[in-house]
């Protein structure tokens, strides 16, 4: 029988095959008239392809646009923030390839963050209250700037819910420095920095008690205050020095985003608030919920923040002292003029400063237009006190209309604005899934061939943009060229990929003045919610291939103590304590052997003793919950407590030789 079974399963196979070729052929015949489809247009044939494809003249516009023949660089680098994945994606544009993704405040095995002690540290750096935290919310990353320039050294981001920035230093793309604001509890509008990254802004959200004490939500108006920290970042150190860095103290309103001033505004900072009405939700107790308890005020307050100012008042000693942190009272602020509001329509979100620092836009999420205000007009007005009362914690209201230079319709939902080289700002509106291309007057109109403060044109995009970003978009002198719509979610644009969707990056085309903006490209994220990001001419980057010296220690940039040359590795026992001096090189560990004892304290020691480009080992020790990357030339530690016996392989997890699945070793825990 069984037999039998297995002799008629071959012509059952041939009768099926005879019949789909049939079935094939039939319809070869009934097709034969029509366009050829894709697979059948000769290798080579471009006007075939572009006619079976039926791609019209902009789509191949935006093919050729981006492609990257194979070998080519890209011209821009963008630096994503990873949301809610807590890191940072590195971007090639034109072409939209991923080119890394950084990891930040979640632990990524696959670059070994996290896993290692310096890694380790740098992360514990960002407990909160003690405690580890192993996500970030990322949204605002910001390139160090020499002058207004992006100047390609180092990139900050910010945590949005623990309240922590981070320093990743841009020569090796690894994250050096971590710092939870011991103050707050949230953040949102930083990271920005100011013109020459003397400080790192970090813009407060949800209104607390500082230092995030426990005080009761009836106590709101009283005890609940705002904030927005000055980190003082030491440039030579490559880090943030938290003992210089200060916070002011703020009414209970909801801080957004800042910017900083730049060239006749510099010294100068703006930071929107919404929620001026100091709603505290509670819909259970019949309270109005927060969406309208916090939307009901048609203006809300700018804050216009003179840093220079408040730097010397800390240097004077004028800074009290809250959880070991520097805090510049509202009474300090209000007693010696460093804090002024400036009415904004409606909900605001997003400002940002001209290239020529002369003007701030701020975009109202409930108002059409975005609102344009002259900072001189706001010194003067400071200076002759025109203001029009002062709100309930004393701090003076700059007349709205003695400082208004222009309010641009946009159209619906406008969230933030970024420049080109030709004189046209560029607003991103969520609930129109539009960008607006609109043009610069005033003394900023220069450039401009066109009346002055006026919308030009609106594309539309797919769909609900949030951030926009166009290349050197935010800098006293931005390159135009190309411009990219961060999108939530991309309804109808990709394969499904299950009920949670990627966002849409779409790029756009915006060289040529006054001409249409052309698409070129949809770019799926399939990873967190990158909220801003900012694109950087690539030949900025002065980008290590390999570590300079073989023994590299990456935190802190120089070469390490631990490192462990060939020749001298070795094991040392002292007590219970084991010290593994362990070396990596194409296509072996030595030693290959680890002997130890159930409950000894290991510290292992690694060197990737290789510099060559494509020399990275990985090291994978399963049970204990370990993977490094050892890039070329560098040096490493682990340590841990060998609390499970047994025989566990160690191996190398990167492919880097023909004999790299011979690349590992025995870690023998004795019981
Ligand atoms: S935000 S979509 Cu976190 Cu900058 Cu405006
Ligand atoms: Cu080293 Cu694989």
């Amino acid at each position: 029988m069984r037999d039998q079974t297995r002799l008629r399963q071959p012509l059952s196979l041939v009768i099926g095959l005879l019949a789909i070729g049939v079935v094939a052929w039939l319809a070869a015949c009934r097709t034969g008239s029509e366009a050829p489809t894709p697979s059948r247009v000769a290798p080579g044939d471009t006007d075939g392809v572009i006619a079976a494809r039926g791609l019209t003249p902009d789509d191949v516009y935006a093919a050729v646009k981006t492609y990257m023949p194979t070998g080519r660089k890209d011209d821009y680098v963008m630096f994503a923030s990873g949301g809610h994945s807590g890191q940072v994606f590195v971007i090639g544009v034109p072409s939209m390839r991923l080119l890394k993704e950084i990891g930040v405040f979640t632990p990524e095995p696959w670059q070994g963050w996290g896993y290692s002690n310096e890694t380790r540290a740098v992360l514990d750096g960002g407990k909160v209250r003690g405690k580890s935290i192993n996500w970030g919310d990322t949204h605002h990353p910001a390139l160090s700037e020499t002058a207004g320039d992006y100047d390609g050294r180092f990139l900050f981001i910010n945590d949005k819910a623990q309240s922590r920035v981070a320093v990743i230093d841009l020569r090796d793309f690894e994250t050096k420095q971590i710092l939870n604001n011991p103050l707050a509890t949230s953040d949102h509008g930083g990271t920005m920095v100011t013109p020459d990254t003397e400080w790192v802004i970090e813009g407060g959200q949800y209104a607390a008690p500082l230092g995030t004490a426990y005080a009761s939500i009836e106590d709101y108006d009283a005890e609940y205050r705002g904030l927005v920290t000055f980190w003082k970042f030491d440039r030579g150190a490559g880090r943030i020095d938290p003992a210089r860095s200060f916070a002011i103290e703020l009414p209970p309103y909801w801080q957004d985003l800042c910017d900083a001033g730049k060239l006749v505004s510099d010294g100068w900072v703006f930071c929107n608030s919404f929620n001026t009405e100091r709603a505290t939700g509670g819909i259970e107790d019949d309270n109005p919920p927060f969406e309208a308890g916090a939307s009901q005020r048609d203006m809300d307050y700018m804050h216009v923040i003179d840093l220079k100012k408040a730097a010397q008042l800390v240097t004077d000693g004028k800074a009290e002292s809250i959880e070991g942190f520097q805090v510049l009272s509202l009474e300090v602020l209000n007693e010696n003029g460093v804090l002024y509001f400036l009415p904004e329509p409606k909900s605001p979100h997003g400002v940002d400063m001209t290239p020529d620092g002369r003007y701030m836009v701020v975009s109202g999420k409930l108002d059409p237009h975005v609102t344009v205000y002259d900072f001189e007009k706001v010194k003067t007005a400071i200076a002759a006190k025109t203001f029009t009362g002062k709100d309930d914690y004393g701090v003076p209201i700059i007349d709205f209309d003695a400082v208004l230079e222009a309010q641009v319709e946009v159209g619906l939902g406008p969230l933030h604005t970024q420049f080109d080289n030709q004189g046209y700002a560029y607003t991103s509106l969520f609930l129109d899934s539009a960008v607006a291309r609109w043009s610069l007057g005033g003394a900023s109109g220069e450039l401009n061939p066109e009346p002055d403060w006026t919308l030009v044109q609106k594309t539309p995009v797919h769909y609900n943009v949030g951030h926009l970003v166009a290349a050197e978009g935010d800098t006293v002198s931005p390159d135009g060229e190309y411009l990219v719509a961060l999108n939530k979610w991309s309804i109808d644009r990709f394969l499904t990929v299950g009920p949670l969707h990627p966002q849409n990056f779409q790029l756009l085309d915006i060289g040529g003045s006054g001409e249409t903006m052309k698409l070129l490209y949809d770019m799926p994220i399939g990873n967190g919610e990158p909220h801003y990001v900012q694109m950087i001419k690539a030949d900025k980057l002065n980008v290590w291939e390999v570590y300079p010296e073989v023994g590299w220690d990456p935190i802190h940039q120089k070469k390490s103590e631990n490192a462990v040359a060939l020749g001298e590795e070795k094991i040392v026992r002292d007590g219970n304590n084991v010290e593994i001096f362990m070396t990596a090189i194409r296509s072996h560990f030595n030693p290959e052997r680890v002997k130890i004892k159930k409950g000894d304290h290991v510290v292992w020691h690694i060197t990737n003793v290789e510099n060559a480009k494509d020399a990275t080992h990985g090291f994978a020790l399963p049970a204990y919950d370990i993977n490094l990357s050892l890039e070329p030339g560098e040096a490493t530690t682990l340590e841990f407590d060998a609390d499970t016996d047994g025989v566990f392989t160690y191996y190398c997890s990167e492919f880097c030789s023909a004999l790299h699945l011979e690349m590992a070793g025995y870690f023998l825990v004795q019981p």
